[in-house]
């Protein structure tokens, strides 16, 4: 964390003040800044380094190697969409494997959804669901939903393990520098592919469409390569550069679901309310899915 003192304003000229800057290396010369209170938790551990800080305005914020991987304050925006809408997009998942994501916070949305059996965790880094336990409970919050089982091990290595197992797969990784950067490899989504059931959904954490546009059109070429039904879609995350983030949406089978096809029956047949959710809704769903005009040419990865 490069922590920067500056002083504040005429009226706390003798008050010091800790502003947090976020070092992401794939965000060009455009640095995050937030005001920090105080630390809570900072430590190395076997993959990375691994901070929580109490922020000024958004609660309490999860960093790792110096980047902001959840804050309290947004993290619903982010968690319900890479969960849910691939949840409903699927005609009755079953068994649903998150492979990084070790705050909890997308394993506590597909929890909502009584139609899982099965939910896996994959997370490479055991401190990162520790350390979101005890500082994070409101995110980390489902990890003792009997349906839970973690898994401490290499999310790659693990997909390759376990074909057809899976109807939902959620890559809800950092960035692809560090311990994530097999995650956007080609050999990774071929592995998601057979690890997928038939109709099975993958869908991946696939960065921001104003600024990492080769990610992205990276991540829809692998799509292209394995996948019969291949979106992209985008949520809004105060706290991620830019502040809008999107993810892949790849499924399989020559009856791969679409995201759109009686999302809203499925929604009524469940047993969610319109309470359980802060950003998920059957509106929020369909626009996500609304490429802007300058990203229009990545239609022709897209099916
Ligand atoms: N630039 C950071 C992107 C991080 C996305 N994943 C965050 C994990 C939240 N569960």
């Amino acid at each position: 964390m490069k922590v920067v003192y500056r002083p504040g304003g005429m009226r706390q000229a003798l008050q010091m003040e800790l502003w947090f800057t976020e070092n992401l290396e794939i965000a060009a010369d455009m640095r995050l800044q937030l005001r920090v209170e105080r630390t809570l938790h900072s430590e190395t551990s076997e993959y990375q380094k691994i901070d929580v800080l109490q922020t000024a305005s958004c609660g309490r914020m999860l960093v790792l190697d110096d980047v902001i991987m959840t804050t309290e304050f947004d993290e619903f925006a982010y968690h319900e969409m890479i969960a849910h809408v691939p949840a409903f997009a699927h005609a009755g998942p079953r068994t649903a494997l998150v492979i990084g994501g070790g705050d909890g916070g997308t394993v506590r949305e597909l929890c909502k959804h009584a139609n899982l059996e099965e939910i896996h965790l994959c997370e490479i880094d055991r401190r990162v669901v520790e350390v979101s336990k005890e500082h994070l409970p409101s995110i980390a919050a489902s990890f003792d939903d009997p349906r839970v089982k973690c898994f401490y091990e290499d999310g790659a290595a693990w997909a390759k393990d376990h074909p057809e197992s899976y109807d939902l797969i959620l890559v809800d990784s950092s960035d692809p520098v560090g311990p994530a950067a097999v995650l956007f490899g080609e050999p990774f989504y071929e592995d998601c592919y057979a690890s997928l059931r038939d109709g099975g959904i993958l869908a991946t954490q696939a960065e921001n469409l104003f600024m990492h546009r080769e990610i992205i059109e990276r991540l829809l070429q692998y799509g292209e390569k394995f996948f019969q039904r291949r979106f992209y879609y985008n949520t809004r995350v105060p706290t991620y550069p830019g502040g809008m983030i999107g993810f892949t949406f790849f499924a399989k089978g020559q009856n791969a679901p679409d995201p759109f096809i009686n999302l809203e029956k499925r929604y009524q047949e469940s047993e969610l309310k319109a309470q359980d959710f802060r950003f998920w809704n059957p509106a929020t769903h369909k626009a996500a899915f609304a490429l802007p005009a300058f990203a229009s040419e990545l239609e022709k990865y897209l099916a």
